[in-house]
């Protein structure tokens, strides 16, 4: 196992789509369980490949107390989405800062697991969230980019210069 390095927006790595995975092997496993452990080790609720600058539809998730529900995803998808919820969100690619983003409540998720096997299952409350997240995050979408003009200007400028003091 490996803790991966984690991109910073607004890299524009994290901007680039992720293609699907086409084969579940040994390297797409391997990944999961190197993303599992730079979550848990960040610490953080979830993950999503290209924070780690790996572009394919792979997405980890825990939102446990006790980081003992590991959810790893491949070839994410939204199926049905009902209702709507305000959670103050943060992201490790955008570290030391949170704000209100509105998202759907219950979400119906169609995905991989790591058999390559295809399964569904229904999320509500913090694990929607997160699951909507990472699957932005797979679209090249930043959660920054919800929030206004002003806000995302002054968190770009921010995490320029923590990034020029990181030099
Ligand atoms: O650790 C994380 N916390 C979090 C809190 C509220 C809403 C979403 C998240 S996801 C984030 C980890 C991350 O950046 N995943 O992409
Ligand atoms: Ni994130």
């Amino acid at each position: 196992m490996a803790i991966l390095g984690i991109l910073t927006w607004p890299d524009p790595r994290l901007e680039q789509p992720c293609v699907p995975v086409q084969q579940v092997d040994d390297d797409v496993r391997q990944l999961l369980d190197d993303m599992a452990e730079t979550m848990y080790q960040a610490p953080g609720i979830g993950l999503a490949a290209p924070q780690v600058n790996v572009h394919k539809r792979i997405i980890v998730v825990d939102v446990s107390e006790e980081h003992d529900r590991l959810v790893a995803l491949i070839n994410p998808e939204i199926v049905t989405a009902e209702g709507s919820q305000e959670c103050e969100e943060g992201c490790l690619s955008v570290p030391g800062v949170f704000a209100p983003v509105t998202r759907a409540q219950r979400i119906k998720v169609r995905a991989l697991d790591r058999d390559g096997e295809a399964f569904e299952f229904d999320a509500e409350d913090l694990l929607a969230v997160c699951i909507q997240h990472e699957i932005d995050h797979l679209d090249g979408k930043i959660f920054v980019e919800y929030l206004s003009r002003l806000k995302r200007d002054r968190i770009r400028k921010k995490l320029q210069k923590q990034a020029q003091r990181a030099m």
